[in-house]
């Protein structure tokens, strides 16, 4: 039995941080870090049944062309996703009555709708990528048991290709799920290695006032390259989803909208246009 330190549950009965029960979720999920982005997808929904919000933890489930779809707002950062996964598998895989897990196990669908910096000059602003992989430059997934879903070839060639210091931890390579890619997938996206990081500035390369571990960080990534596949994009939570969704057996699939470029230092001059319409293809491709 999972003791009530271990898993907290509010009064009402729903888990502690994102203050759903198992009934308030559907099986197909999206994951969107901004809270306000939420109603941004869910205001193209015929119906709405359930609106909830935690801190930054904003959900709404309804219907969409016929689908029961639920939206969640992670938030920014890996940490999150280690809360947002954790509970939303507890809704679906732990008996909430007895405090024991499962016997038969269900399996979400998750899809995240980001924003992302490109790091490739043929990836501009305003196009979409699919993280066919994503590497955690993190530290989070190092708490679980990974050496089953994490691919140590791709990890130790980034490691020997950038010169990581390991003080920082060792990075975590993971794959998406193919069951999501075959339904999501078009040739109006890229695929992508994405480089997900456990901060927005010293993590990622920038510099405002204090001097990076690495100043070369972000010139040794563009270069990154193992047996033609290169490092595509930055963003915050993809690698976490992949890793946690594949240790607790969920599909998980991440989209970015590319709103910067690190490599040309372009920033689109429209980026909410751009996150409208990988919603628009998104939801689309969920209910085809
Ligand atoms: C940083 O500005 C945030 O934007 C990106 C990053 O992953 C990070 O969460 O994604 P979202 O727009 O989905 O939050």
């Amino acid at each position: 039995m999972i003791q009530n330190s271990e898993l907290i549950l509010n009064p009402d009965g729903s888990l502690y941080h994102i203050n759903l029960k198992p009934e308030n979720i559907a099986h197909d999920i999206i994951f969107v870090g901004d809270q306000e982005r939420v109603e941004k997808i869910t205001n193209r929904f015929d119906s709405i049944e359930f609106t909830t919000q935690k801190r930054e933890f904003k959900t709404q489930t309804g219907i969409f062309k016929g689908k029961r779809l639920t939206v969640i707002s992670t938030g920014i950062g890996p940490d999150n996703i280690d809360i947002v996964l954790n509970e939303l598998d507890a809704l679906v895989n732990i008996d909430l009555e007895t405090r024991k897990p499962k016997e038969k196990l269900t399996a979400l669908n998750i899809v995240r709708i980001g924003t992302s910096g490109s790091l490739q000059k043929d990836i501009p602003v305003d196009s979409f990528v699919m993280s066919e992989y994503a590497i955690g430059l993190d530290n989070m997934l190092r708490s679980y048991l990974i050496d089953k879903v994490s691919e140590k070839d791709i990890e130790n060639a980034f490691i020997e290709q950038t010169n990581w210091d390991l003080q920082k931890g060792r990075p975590y390579v993971i794959k998406c799920s193919e069951s999501l890619v075959d339904k999501i997938f078009s040739n109006k996206m890229h695929k992508g290695f994405t480089g997900t990081a456990g901060g927005f500035y010293g993590p990622q390369g920038r510099v405002l006032r204090l001097d990076i571990q690495d100043p070369e960080l972000n010139t040794k990534m563009d270069n990154f390259n193992f047996n033609g596949t290169r490092m595509t994009n930055l963003e915050m939570e993809t690698a976490a989803i992949y890793g946690l969704g594949k240790l607790l057996g969920h599909n998980c699939l991440s989209l970015n909208a590319i709103i910067a470029n690190r490599a040309t230092g372009d920033f689109s001059s429209n980026p909410y246009q751009t996150v409208e319409n990988l919603i628009d293809y998104t939801l689309e491709r969920l209910v085809k």
